[in-house]
């Protein structure tokens, strides 16, 4: 029999085809469905399957006399998590889930499943397999999502993307890509990935640094790229990947890099607004809070702060992990707020490209901020240097060789303007909105033991 897929439509559409005041005219509507067979149930001359699709379940029924016997022989046949193609009629009942259910004309199994399944994705197991070990769960990926819940993360992942893209293009942002095959490092020589470039050598790319402040030569005054970074940091954490992917943008023409934290903040309210209004926090059960604004402390207010908490770091020291959270209940506490930035680094601890305060290579402090969310960082980012000596001496003062930037340092030759940017981590931001770690939120992770699936 010729099979169209064409026309179907999926769980939660069905409720457009329901009309209550006029049960004959839902009932003479013909449905096609396709999806996954969670569960049979057999009592005998009643059966029923509830079939799931991406985007909910519905319940098929089937009944001696009603029901052609071919599908009643099939039904039999089918295990769970099997593929099938239902072409049917909605039938209003009460007591079926949503008030409806399908009663089918004709049905093709597409796809069996194998049994035992090594996970099980129904709602009813949803429970013990969640609390399953991450590793099976990773390893059966393509089942695991098959889960509500799960699901539910990477709906929320792509509807955070589309409203960040949204919002950056409509502040004139143009999108990019810059090349993920590099020939030199943007953020340290010890993180690089090194790959094999016919005879040349050549890593993977640590992150755009280098090529969205070129294209602010080129005129292109504010960019940015949904971009992926490969990190050979060997950390094995519930926040780090080494495959990662972030809003990278840059921007100039800025004043100072308030600017930058303006755009940051404007991007991150749009975020939290559209997650905190979505189908998936409510699936998740997760209450998502928008700070009406970020407070923006100094590196120095920092180190007092965590002073009065009898933590001493020496200045210039990194405020490492276990501070950033502690930094994070302090920022709550204070000003009711679970982002905040950290303004002012000491010019020591930042990448050649961050300006100095006043720009001289002798500064003590930089122009460079990073962004906390729940006392994790999400975001890194500043002003830039935009004068060539100024970069080159940077550059040099990093124990790094200007020759092998010399493709970057060119661009600052004719006619560069003041800019800055930043990253802004997609993993970080969905791990701490969902209270949850890296893993969860990203569908093949890349981390210190894992390079399959
Ligand atoms: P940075 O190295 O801080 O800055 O990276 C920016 C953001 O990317 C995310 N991130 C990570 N997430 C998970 N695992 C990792 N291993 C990891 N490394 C980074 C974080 C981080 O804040 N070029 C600068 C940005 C800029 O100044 O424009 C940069 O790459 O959320």
């Amino acid at each position: 029999m010729q099979i169209s897929f064409k026309d179907r439509v999926y769980s939660n559409e069905l409720k457009n085809f329901v009309n209550k005041e006029d049960k004959e005219n839902t009932e003479n509507k013909e449905i096609l469905i396709v999806g996954w067979v969670q569960e049979t149930r057999d009592f005998g001359n009643l059966k029923f399957i509830v079939l799931r699709d991406r985007e909910g379940t519905v319940q098929i029924c089937m009944k001696k006399k009603k029901t052609p016997d071919e599908i009643l022989d099939k039904v039999k046949d089918l295990t769970k998590e099997s593929v099938v193609y239902i072409r049917g009629n909605l039938s209003i009942n009460a007591k079926a889930p949503n008030g409806y259910e399908i009663f089918p004309a004709e049905m093709n199994i597409i796809s069996i499943a194998n049994v035992p399944l090594p996970l099980d994705p129904s709602d009813k197991a949803e429970k013990a397999d969640v609390t399953a070990n991450i590793d099976t769960r990773l390893d059966n990926r393509f089942l695991d999502i098959r889960k509500k819940d799960v699901a539910a993360i990477f709906k929320l992942r792509s509807r955070v993307i589309d409203a960040g893209r949204k919002f950056l293009s409509s502040n004139k942002f143009i999108e990019i890509h810059s090349p993920k095959i590099i020939s030199s490092a943007s953020e340290g020589g010890t993180e690089l990935f090194p790959i094999a470039y016919f005879d040349k050598e050549a890593f993977l790319a640590q992150s755009p640094q280098l090529y969205k402040q070129m294209l602010m030569a080129g005129g292109f005054d504010r960019v940015f790229e949904t971009a992926t970074y490969f990190r050979a940091e060997s950390h094995d954490t519930t926040r780090h990947l080494n495959e990662i992917t972030a809003f990278d943008c840059e921007m100039s023409f800025i004043d100072s890099e308030n600017d930058v934290m303006d755009i940051i903040e404007g991007l991150m309210k749009t975020i939290l607004k559209e997650a905190k209004d979505s189908e998936e926090a409510k699936i998740l059960n997760k209450e998502i809070s928008i700070p009406e604004k970020f407070p923006r402390l100094s590196y120095d207010e920092c180190l007092q702060y965590l002073n009065e908490k009898n933590i001493t770091i020496e200045w210039g020291g990194d405020i490492d992990t276990k501070c950033e959270r502690i930094m994070g209940e302090v920022v709550k506490d204070k000003f009711g707020s679970e982002l905040f930035f950290i303004t002012k680094y000491p010019l020591k601890i930042k990448p050649f490209y961050t300006a100095p305060e006043n720009f001289n290579a002798n500064d003590k402090y930089s122009r460079a901020f990073d962004l906390e969310y729940k006392g994790v960082e999400i975001s890194s980012g500043g002003q830039r240097v935009h004068i060539y000596d100024l970069l080159a001496e940077r550059i040099k003062r990093c124990n790094l060789n200007p020759e092998n930037f010399k493709f970057y340092l060119d661009a600052f030759k004719y006619g560069m303007p003041p800019h800055g940017g930043f990253g802004l981590g997609i993993e970080r931001i969905l791990m701490q909105m969902l209270d949850t770690t890296v893993r969860e939120v990203i569908l093949f992770p890349r981390d210190r033991h894992r390079l399959t699936p």
